[in-house]
């Protein structure tokens, strides 16, 4: 049932078997009328009202008034995609899991990417956490792995879940604002909820940034339980590794971007899939035993931490490859229905109490989203592996179930479906012992708050530190009470001390000395001896923790901006433009209108963009080729100037044909002030080294806040 030597997919086929196919077709109605009209409407006359009998606009109407239905409460933004799964080794010293047995079996999935806190047609680009939830379509049944582009949570416990989402979606009296954190009612519920302090590090991070989906990381956040033949049991902790390696973008640009092109990261994951460039993770495990478990200055079950993988390397087992776009948005991506406790034999569940929240949650939501029961009927959402049992009816039943026995047991139905036969072939439960007493509390293992959050910020590039700094002055700054950004600058003085200074005087405040009083009051209803002493952490520093550390070079997929304009010489920008097509990136011809230009050799080069349309913050370098008629144009055009100053505040690359670095000259970068990443073609020095800078990513040690606008 997985996909077998010929490339059969199985999911593919049962999906195309719901394909519909209007070429070359009639209009009919729903009941397959024929339709000879589909713009008038039924009257009493050509000029008389509209009669009740028209079934055929009736129907029409009525199909379109109820086209629409809810949002997704949280994760309502999103886009997704097909692929396959593929494990590079078996894995059956730590799982059962069938899927992960044969290097040679190619799993099916459908994977959904989304922000969590905007509305279904906010901003991509939003500040926020990504959600990274994968359906793997395995013959033993749906596996799905829910989880987010941070690997910890703001949150302990399910029960604060609801006020989280509260507090962050726009205020309850207004609306507003859309898509974003940086309002009052977010900042206030962090600033009282100390457990929210490691996690808020990372929201603060370029990774709520992402450049785009496709280099980003995912990971499971909570602890899982692999299960063995033998019924052994490990711990585990999930992780995707992008192959093309971690990317996000400035901020300055994310704002930016969000204008220009709200949907950069749906068209993105489009483009690249529907170009062929398919985007890769590879599956990661860190696999860990009960002692090791014991052993740890954290605790696993607790959401809030990471285990460092300096403690437990991340073992990376198997490749996830995205191949296929959806054929239809609202079927595929808006109907399909993610839920951790979709699992399959060889994968448990750790008691995690925020884990244990979401078990309920995921199927209860979908009564409000998808309308019924029913919902794993739907094309999407579908089992490859057969589904026999007792549950009828229900709205929008489509399965057709024969014979009278609806009950178990039985003997009029032959006793079918019966229970799996053999030892350990259905599911089984780990026999995990528990022997507490039923309390409603937390446990004090969870207490410590702060050493993880500064473990992450110590860990970070100086620039990385400086967007977090930056990330945090602006949302504090953005809100109205004073009193919240005080209290929350008790909180980061908890995490480093040079962290809460730089961001105390970007609001003009002093770095109070420790918590809050409302902060601990709320602290310790969880932990009566709050704050605790913490433990001594393990590791000082991860490195794998920095997106700067873990880059990979390459300009693969990447898009460069090249201006010109009429007499723009070919020799020069051939130059840069065949390299960087064989290396994989694609430079993109702008002009000063769509159309076309004229080369200096006399040659119709197309342009299908124009400053008009297009701005910097949409490409990842900048090209100027040389040639005298297109500079004298490019230097005389306010765009331009706009364009070179904001590649440069964003640290990208740029590179200047010999005589183009004169449109400098109208911008506000200093010549010689830096000229690391700022290739200018004399006539002793090359432009080869542009494609290795556009390699790099950013330049970030370039940033200069404030200097350059932008
Ligand atoms: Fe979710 N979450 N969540 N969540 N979550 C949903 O399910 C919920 C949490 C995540 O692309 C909802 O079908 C509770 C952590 C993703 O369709 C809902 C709690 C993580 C998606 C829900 C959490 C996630 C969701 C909304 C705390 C990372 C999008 C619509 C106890 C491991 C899936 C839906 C998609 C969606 C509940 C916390 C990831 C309401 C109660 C932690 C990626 O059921």
């Amino acid at each position: 049932m997985a996909i077998d030597k010929n490339g059969r997919n199985p999911k593919k086929e049962q999906m195309d078997a719901h394909l519909v196919n209007n070429n070359m077709t009639n209009m009919t109605t729903n009941q397959g009328l024929n339709i000879h009209d589909n713009n008038n409407s039924l009257k009493a006359g050509k000029r008389g009202p509209t009669l009740l009998e028209d079934f055929i606009l009736r129907e029409k109407i009525f199909h379109f008034d109820h086209e629409r239905i809810p949002e997704r409460i949280v994760h309502a933004r999103g886009s997704g995609a097909h692929g396959v799964f593929q494990v590079y080794e078996s894995l059956e010293k730590y799982t059962k899991a069938d899927f992960l047995q044969n290097p040679a079996k190619e799993t099916p999935v459908f994977v959904r990417f989304s922000t969590v806190a905007g509305s279904k047609g906010s901003t991509d680009m939003a500040r926020d956490v990504r959600g990274f939830a994968v359906k793997f379509y395995t013959d033993e049944g749906i596996y799905d792995l829910v989880g987010n582009n941070i690997p910890v949570f703001f949150i302990q416990d399910a029960m604060n879940f609801p006020d989280l989402v509260h507090a962050v979606k726009p205020e309850a009296d207004n609306e507003i604002p859309q898509a974003a954190s940086a309002h009052d009612t977010f900042w206030d519920f962090v600033s009282l909820m100390p457990e929210s302090a490691h996690m808020m590090m990372w929201a603060m991070s370029d990774r709520a940034i992402p450049k785009n989906y496709r280099t980003m990381e995912g990971f499971g956040v909570h602890t899982f339980r692999l299960i063995n033949k033998q019924n052994e049991s490990h711990f585990v902790k999930f992780h995707w590794k992008p192959l093309l390696g971690m990317q996000s973008v400035a901020w300055n640009e994310a704002q930016k971007i969000s204008g220009f092109d709200p949907d950069f990261h749906r068209r993105d994951l489009w483009e690249n899939i529907e170009a062929g460039n398919y985007p890769e993770w590879e599956l990661g495990l860190q696999i860990f035993t009960q002692e090791q478990a014991d052993s740890f200055s954290f605790d696993v079950l607790d959401p809030t931490k990471i285990i460092p993988e300096e403690l437990i390397p991340v073992q990376r087992v198997g490749k996830l490859t995205l191949n296929r776009n959806p054929d239809n948005f609202f079927a595929e991506t808006e109907q399909v229905a993610f839920h951790p406790g979709h699992i399959v034999p060889g994968i448990e569940f750790s008691s995690d109490p925020l884990l244990q929240g979401r078990l309920f949650s995921y199927t209860d939501t979908q009564l409000s989203r998808l309308g019924s029961t029913n919902f794993h009927e739907l094309p999407i959402n579908r089992s490859v592996a057969p589904v026999h049992n007792n549950q009828r009816d229900g709205h929008m039943r489509h399965d057709i179930a024969k014979g009278k026995a609806n009950y178990f047991p039985n003997s009029m139905g032959g006793g079918c479906p019966f229970h799996a036969m053999i030892q350990g072939q259905g599911f089984d439960s780990f026999p995990e012992e528990t022997t507490e007493t039923k309390v409603r509390g937390r446990s004090d293992s969870f207490a410590d708050h702060f050493t993880q959050a500064t473990l992450f910020y110590n860990s970070q590039s100086e620039p990385e530190k400086s967007h977090i700094v930056s990330a945090f002055s602006f949302e504090l700054g953005k809100i109205n009470l004073v009193e919240v950004r005080k209290r929350y600058l008790g909180i980061l003085s908890q995490v480093n001390k040079d962290l809460a200074k730089q961001v105390a005087d970007n609001l003009g405040l002093e770095v109070p000395n420790g918590l809050a009083e409302e902060t601990l009051f709320y602290a310790k209803q969880n932990h009566a001896d709050y704050p605790i002493t913490p433990n001594k952490p393990e590791v000082e520093k991860s490195e794998a923790l920095s997106m700067e550390f873990n880059k990979v070079e390459s300009i693969k997929t990447k898009k460069v901006a090249v201006l010109v304009a009429d007499g723009v010489c070919e020799e020069s920008l051939e130059k840069l433009t065949i390299p960087l097509e064989e290396g994989g990136a694609t430079p993109v011809l702008i002009g000063p209108k769509v159309g076309s230009v004229k080369s200096k050799q006399g040659n119709i080069l197309a342009i299908e963009h124009s400053f008009l349309t297009e701005s910097s913050v949409l490409y990842d370098a900048l090209f100027i080729p040389s040639g005298d008629g297109s500079i004298k144009v490019l230097s005389a055009e306010p765009d331009v100037f706009q364009f070179v100053n904001e590649v440069y505040r964003h640290c990208k690359p740029m590179a200047f044909g010999a005589g183009a670095e004169e449109i400098l000259s109208h911008t506000y970068i200093k010549k010689n002030d830096d000229d690391w990443g700022i290739l200018v073609e004399t006539a002793d020095q090359h432009l080869d080294e542009f494609v290795k800078t556009v390699a790099k990513h950013r330049i970030w040690a370039r940033e200069c806040f404030r200097k350059v606008p932008a």
